[in-house]
């Protein structure tokens, strides 16, 4: 059973404060995905308050690219110390996280079809680490570098890996509805489009219609949940909203 688990950047960090990490919502992610013993495992998290004030910077978005290295050396910069903080959380949990860097190894074509070569992260799962990759910039064809969100790669890792299941840990318990009630499932965008609204703070990515949208394009069960649902998540239960797409 191949799970693929995003862990939002509005959860594991302060979002309204530059480059700080929400030390103990990290703990208690790590300490969940430790505690669930989930066997083949990848990893995903967010920008959060160290990739996206730097990608607002530099004009970069999933649309919009930057070829200023300057720029995308920031950003990535400010990503790669997130993954080092998340990776040594759940080493110290006792969960054996290695980093994968998506910008060494993704491309994006004119059109933004992104392709992630998935070789070296399989080899990983099959060595027995847990992959931890990280929403980053993106080279794109005639447009520098774009950003790659944490959502896209968890999708395309869920595909390529033929996952089981995808799971989504957002800052909110699900997808709340117009009183702000969780919605127990969605099977069709149209009927959450108003519900839906854009994220609060700064995200260059897309907020919870994003993520809507992404999951589905999913053919496999997925759900998004609030940090209070990962070890349900990863004990086999369905917290929050569940996505059924792909049809
Ligand atoms: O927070 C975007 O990833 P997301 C990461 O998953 C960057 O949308 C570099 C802004």
């Amino acid at each position: 059973m191949t799970t693929v688990l995003k862990l939002g950047g509005s959860v594991i960090t302060e979002k309204e404060s530059p480059e700080t990490i929400d030390e103990a919502a990290l703990t208690a992610a790590a300490d969940a995905i430790a505690g669930s013993n989930v066997e083949d495992l990848i990893v995903v998290h967010g920008g959060g308050s160290f990739g996206h004030h730097h990608a607002e910077r530099y004009g970069a978005s999933a649309t919009e690219g930057t070829d200023d290295a300057a720029g995308v050396y920031a950003i990535h910069d400010a990503m790669g110390q997130l993954n080092s903080a998340v990776v040594e959380a759940l080493q110290s949990a006792g969960v054996p996280a290695v980093p994968v860097h998506p910008f060494s190894l993704a491309y994006r074509d004119r059109d933004g079809e992104t392709t992630l070569p998935t070789d070296g992260i399989e080899g990983l799962r099959a060595e027995g680490f847990v992959p931890v990759l990280f929403g980053d910039v993106v080279v794109q064809s005639g447009a520098g570098a774009t950003i790659l969100s944490g959502d896209e790669i968890a999708v395309i890792l869920a595909r390529s890996l033929s996952a089981d299941r995808i799971g989504l840990c957002s800052s909110v318990p699900g997808v709340l509805d117009e009183s702000g009630a969780v919605i127990d499932r969605i099977d069709d965008f149209t009927t959450v489009a108003d519900a839906v609204g854009a994220s609060e703070a700064t995200d260059v990515t897309g907020g919870m219609a994003g993520k809507v949208q992404a999951l589905l394009d999913v053919s496999i069960p997925a759900s998004i949940f609030g940090p209070d649902g990962v070890s349900a998540f990863l004990g086999g239960e369905r917290p929050g909203t569940l996505i059924v797409g792909g049809r």
